[in-house]
């Protein structure tokens, strides 16, 4: 399988975020692409360029008020106090019901509360930097699944990105996500002539962004499988009863599943959410790959063994669509490169 990495996700290395009021050091950290470069390096899979430029795909998904504040956010820092430089900023305060969100505040950390649905994205120099270097990356993949696609419909492409994105919606950052590189990608796909894309998301916490960015369109199903809202991040969206609006309504099915629930029982999800990929009857997927259901991983609680995740890249090849793979979260970094390159053997073996 074609492998994209962007290199420039070293640019963005936060060194805390907050937990249970506490700074911690970044579970989303360079590490986690580093050690998944390092396995692809072992296997014969090739790495390819990733130097297509998202712009107009990242205006599709993205508003053009959030775009200009990513790009030039770490500049309003600076100007605020040239010491900022070795500062992260976090919002403190959000427009939540009854406040305006209509009014792009002057002060810069309201602007920061503005365009995030949490504190949960430590910012730096190189975010932005890093960021659209993996949209990039993303648009690379899609374009050369594309040139797959002419000659074998059942072909996959791996996009290894960070940070980051399904939780980042149209103008807001969330969760380390900063741009929706699953949605960049079904864009692209749309535009190559796909009428009809279906995106999977496995990773552990549902994909609000995602879901929220395709939620009143036909076009692109999102299914997702996911720790239950009522007790795991993100909290307030990802619910069973969440099936789209108007256009969109019956194109968008969750799978939440209680914390701690087992193998099988993701599995079972799993075949229900294919299901719904088959009937759609689409043309390409587009999987948001969290490797975070790993029962090793720090910051969640499923319980698929390394194994499974061979299991996982088989039964995506079963749904017989030509696919992308985009990765999202996974904190078990030292098993990160070893449960990738599992999901890419099981869906190369079928
Ligand atoms: C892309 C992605 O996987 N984002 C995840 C963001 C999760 N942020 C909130 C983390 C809350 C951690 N709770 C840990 C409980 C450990 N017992
Ligand atoms: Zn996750």
């Amino acid at each position: 399988m074609d492998i994209f990495i962007s290199d420039q996700h070293q640019q963005h290395s936060p060194k805390y975020e907050f937990y249970r009021g506490e700074r911690v050091p970044c579970f989303e950290c360079p590490d986690r692409l580093n050690i998944v470069r390092a396995a692809i390096e072992e296997t014969p899979h090739q790495l390819k360029n990733t130097n297509k430029d998202s712009r107009q795909f990242l205006e599709r998904v993205h508003n053009a008020n959030y775009l200009r504040f990513l790009e030039t956010a770490w500049s309003q820092w600076l100007a605020i106090d040239s010491e900022n430089a070795s500062v992260q900023p976090f919002p403190s305060a959000w427009p939540v019901r009854t406040l305006r969100s209509d009014i792009e505040p002057e002060n810069f950390v309201a602007k920061l509360g503005l365009y995030s649905m949490d504190n949960g994205s430590p910012m730096v120099e190189g975010t932005w930097a890093a960021a659209k270097a993996g949209a990039d990356a993303t648009v690379s993949a899609a374009l050369h699944l594309q040139t797959l696609i002419e000659n074998d419909s059942s072909s996959g492409v791996f996009c290894a990105t960070r940070p980051p994105g399904h939780h980042a919606g149209t103008d807001f950052m969330g969760g380390y996500c900063f741009v929706n590189n699953a949605a960049v990608a079904a864009e692209v796909l749309r535009e190559q002539g796909h009428a009809k894309v279906a995106i999977l998301d496995v990773d552990y916490h549902h994909g609000n962004g995602t879901q929220s960015i395709f939620y009143e369109r036909a076009d692109v199903l999102f299914t997702s499988l996911h720790g239950d809202p009522k007790t795991e991040y993100p909290f307030y969206l990802g619910h069973a009863d969440e099936r789209g609006e108007g256009d969109g309504r019956g194109f968008n099915f969750n799978y939440p599943l209680a914390a701690g629930s087992s193998a099988s029982l993701w599995f079972a999800a799993l075949e229900k959410a294919s299901a719904e990929i088959k009937q759609h009857s689409g043309t390409a997927l587009v999987v948001s790959l969290g490797l975070d259901t790993y029962s090793g991983d720090p910051i969640s609680n499923f319980e698929l063994e390394t194994s499974d995740f061979k299991l996982l890249g088989k039964k995506i090849k079963q749904i017989g669509l030509p696919t992308l793979f985009i990765l999202e979260g996974g904190y078990a970094t030292d098993e990160l490169g070893l449960n990738t390159v599992q999901v890419i053997d099981g869906f190369e073996q079928n």
